[in-house]
């Protein structure tokens, strides 16, 4: 059975919801990082970068959550396009998504939650960042149910979870209705719902939403 390290963490909640949507078999093993059990030996034979996700199936170890879900979609058969333009989105926001959304969005929970001395000056630049990737995501969704089309697909997935958590980050998506639309319509699914609920039902998490 395929073993997902995580814990409750944006990156996680991406493998989550894939794992829910494809109905995958799997055992949730928790690696407790504010703990820092991802810095001890028997974690870092798993992952030497020392962070979570991880998937485990059987001799592999993938790692980075945005390539775990393409090698699981393949794994499963499930919400890669099979049209070249549509598959090429895809890549993009995923690319995007790890190079622009993920790292601005978590130096904002980091300075508005984690951070014992405030930075006003950062959480203003990062929150201006954060801005125009809200702007350019609403964008991309006008006319579109999906961020490249009528399909949901992973990049849909990875983009969701920080989004998701706007008003814990201190972040507005009011005025930008085609992503509220798209929040919805991702939070609705049954799938993704399992997947939050996976990581909210269990005292050792605290994810906010
Ligand atoms: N690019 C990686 C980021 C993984 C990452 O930053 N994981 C965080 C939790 S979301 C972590 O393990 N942090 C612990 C640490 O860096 O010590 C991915 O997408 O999987």
């Amino acid at each position: 059975m395929m073993q997902l390290f995580g814990y409750d963490t944006i990156n996680t909640l991406k493998v989550l919801m894939l794992l829910m949507e494809t109905d995958a078999e799997f055992e949730f093993v928790p690696i407790n990082i504010r703990a820092g059990e991802q810095h001890k030996p028997e974690f870092l034979d798993i992952n030497p970068a020392g962070k979570v996700p991880v998937l485990r199936d059987g001799s592999q170890h993938q790692t980075e959550s945005n390539a775990i879900l393409m090698s699981l979609a393949h794994k499963m058969n499930w919400g890669l396009p099979e049209d070249p333009k549509e598959y090429g989105c895809m890549i993009s926001w995923l690319f995007y998504q790890a190079s622009t959304q993920g790292p601005h969005f978590g130096q904002i929970e980091y300075w508005n939650k984690l951070a014992k001395q405030p930075n006003t000056q950062a959480l203003t630049h990062l929150r201006t960042i954060a801005n125009r990737t809200i702007q350019h995501l609403d964008d991309q969704l006008k006319g579109r149910q999906f961020i490249c089309g009528k399909n949901y697909s992973i990049a849909d997935i990875s983009l969701f979870p920080w989004l998701h958590i706007h008003d814990h980050l201190g972040l507005t998506i009011k005025g930008a209705n085609n992503l509220e639309l798209w929040l919805e319509r991702i939070g609705r699914r049954p799938a993704s719902m399992k997947a939050l609920a996976f990581l909210g039902s269990n005292s050792m998490f605290d994810i906010k939403n």
